[in-house]
């Protein structure tokens, strides 16, 4: 950490101060929607450069406009032509959207997502589209939080919907997804044991399912897994089977394959027997077909629905509200780490231990302690 990061960090407001004309710049390029700037300021985020908690500081208040997307799931399993086509989508709702594609897998940026930026060129003309690949290797703190702090300058910039395609099914993808205000779960047929397959924390955060690739053998079957896994989850494996639109439970799995996209369960307040507890979310369960547009809109009446009811049922507050302590947190942590391991004696005052420690003359406990103690008293840096 430079010595300018660092007085910024100590001196918080006044720090702003020392970026002078550059951040001003920046921020005011924002404001007035200057592309060039949120590429610029984008990138100052993602590589943890001079500079960008002070920019991040000096957009909070603007934040909390837009409605954050996350599509999550297996590779290949059609995530970015979805994505691509919820831009289609909602360009037609007049909505302006940012996609922000994500492969945690990756250590490289571009690489795996390059194809991606390609297949959605025809929206990038699109001034109020922009879409842009996320470069893991200069997130500072952890991807999810990293990924966290671009979204929100492109909330500052004015994206009303945000899309956040992530790869995988682990946990750090758990983490991305999890920051989104909807969450979506993409599955395919052919990612073979259905939803066995799947960690039990990805079906708790997922918002909404999306089975794509109907247009393959299986996926009706798929979908009906998935909410017969919901219903258990609810304590009744057939609420979703119920054979409203004809649909049986019996004949469900044998029905020819076609996205119907059964109309999703709206908010509609759940249980019939005893409590009310009023606007409970039943996840719906979609069957798209995202090369060929089939679904979709279905999908992004979901996600529209699933946005008013958290605005409705007060739980958008509550999920910003744990969001922003868990933030607060990790940049806590993540200064801490800077204070103690950038620029500072910690790394000699290890180097010098180290054999001690190999010999057992003091324990890493010991050498740890000397390095905190070295930071608490402030010799860590110059001092
Ligand atoms: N048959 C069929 N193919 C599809 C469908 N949707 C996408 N595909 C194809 O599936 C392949 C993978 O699609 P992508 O959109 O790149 O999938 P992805 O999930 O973004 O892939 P990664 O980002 O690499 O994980 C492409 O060849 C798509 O054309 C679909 O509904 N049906
Ligand atoms: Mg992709």
């Amino acid at each position: 950490m430079t010595a300018n990061r660092r007085a910024a960090l100590a001196g918080g407001r006044a720090g702003r101060r020392s970026y002078g004309m550059a951040l001003g710049e920046l921020l005011a390029g924002i404001g007035t929607r200057n592309v060039a700037a949120l590429a610029r300021a984008i990138t100052l985020v993602e590589n943890g450069r001079e500079g960008y908690e002070a920019l991040l500081s000096a957009i909070h208040a603007d934040l909390g406009r837009a409605h954050r997307i996350g599509v999550t799931g297996p590779p290949g399993g059609g995530k970015s032509t979805l994505a691509e086509r919820l831009i289609q989508a909602y360009r037609r709702r007049g909505f302006t959207v940012a996609v922000v594609a994500v492969d945690p897998t990756s250590p490289f940026s571009g690489g795996a997502l390059l194809g991606d930026r390609i297949r959605m060129e025809s929206a990038s003309l699109d001034p109020n589209v922009f879409i842009r690949s996320m470069a893991t290797r200069g997130a500072t703190g952890g991807l999810a939080t990293t990924t966290r702090e671009v979204c929100d300058v492109l909330d500052a910039y004015g994206f009303q919907r945000i899309i956040i395609e992530t790869v995988g099914v682990g946990q750090s993808e758990l983490a991305i997804a999890a920051s989104a205000d909807s969450a979506a779960l993409v599955l395919v047929p052919e990612s073979g044991d259905g939803v066995q397959a799947l960690k039990a924390g990805i079906m708790e955060i997922a918002d909404l399912f999306i089975v794509n690739k109907a247009d393959r053998p299986g996926a009706d079957r798929l979908k009906q897994e998935v909410e017969i896994m919901l219903g258990i989850r609810r304590g009744n494996a057939f609420r979703h089977v119920a054979p409203h639109h004809g649909r049986s439970k019996v004949t469900a799995g044998t029905r020819p394959e076609r996205p119907t996209a059964s109309p999703a369960p709206p908010l509609r307040p759940l249980p019939p027997e005893g409590e009310g507890a009023v606007g409970t979310w039943e996840p719906p369960v979609f069957l798209t077909v995202a090369s060929k547009g089939e679904g979709v809109e279905e999908v992004v009446d979901a996600v529209e629905r699933h946005a008013a009811f958290l605005a409705a049922s007060g739980e958008l507050a509550r999920r910003r509200r744990v969001r922003l302590e868990r933030l607060t947190r990790e940049v806590v942590d993540r200064t801490l780490r800077q204070l103690v391991w950038d620029g500072g004696r910690a790394d000699a005052t290890l180097a010098a231990g180290l054999e001690d420690v190999v010999r057992g003359d003091i324990s890493p406990y010991e050498l740890a302690q000397e390095i905190v103690a070295g930071v608490a008293k402030g010799t860590n840096h110059g001092g």
